[in-house]
């Protein structure tokens, strides 16, 4: 199999982090889906977006909920990190649901500061963005009340809060330093030291590494 896109994506990163846990090997394919790299993503993605997987018959998969579908398939229901039934599956899935929506949130925000001037950045929907930012990662830091989302099981909700909050903190760290989301933290710092984790380290970020306050300046500058 091969994986597309650079762990830089917090898409492609929960994805690969998934595809360690789960023992599957895969060729990396370190794409920039902007600029130059545009071309060779949209030969796999007709719109472009990473993570694709390329199966071995050469299908490809897109979009990290459906590729990460079919890595549970291919883990079987004992080992799948999202539960295949029942309440547990339905709590999983809200739990992604909300991550992936305060991810596209995120997103959102560094895109309307990275590709437009910055005398059009239009405040009131950053405003909007930040808050649903925060008040998702609020809910979810409410929702700990163990070792893990599900108590003593280690599930994708973890996994991939794991993944986005490391990824929220390194691109505004100046904004995610008054979160104070500790139980967050807490899922962040057990998962950030696995094997997964580690050979997915996103390198230097010429994206975030342009934002003011990864620069050290405020947020609203
Ligand atoms: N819902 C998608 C989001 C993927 C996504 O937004 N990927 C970004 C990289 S972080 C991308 O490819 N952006 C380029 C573009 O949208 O043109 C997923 O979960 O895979």
């Amino acid at each position: 199999m091969k994986l597309w896109g650079r762990y830089n994506s917090p898409y492609v990163r929960r994805v690969a982090v998934t595809m360690q846990l789960y023992g599957l090997e895969y060729q990396h394919e370190s794409v920039i889906p902007f600029d130059e790299g545009k071309k060779d993503v949209a030969k796999v993605n007709p719109i472009a977006r990473v993570p694709v997987l390329e199966l071995p018959d050469g299908e490809t998969l897109v979009d990290s909920a459906a590729i990460i579908d079919h890595l549970d398939e291919l883990a079987g229901p004992e080992r799948a990190l999202t539960p295949a039934t029942g309440p547990e599956r339905r709590k999983v899935l809200k739990y992604v649901a909300v991550e992936l929506g305060i991810m596209d949130k995120l997103v959102a925000v560094l895109y309307e500061r990275q590709f437009r001037p910055k005398e059009k950045w239009h405040r009131p929907w950053i405003d909007a963005c930040e808050g649903q930012i925060r008040d998702g990662f609020k809910w979810i830091d409410n929702e700990i009340n163990g070792n893990w989302l599900l108590h003593d099981r280690l599930t994708q909700a973890d996994v991939s809060l794991a993944v986005f909050w490391d990824f929220a903190t390194r691109s505004r760290p100046n904004f995610f330093a008054k979160f104070y989301c500790n139980d967050i933290v807490s899922i962040t710092e057990k998962l950030r030291h696995t094997d997964a984790f580690i050979q997915t380290e996103p390198t230097e970020d010429a994206l975030s590494a342009k934002m003011p306050d990864a620069q050290g300046k405020d947020v609203a500058e």
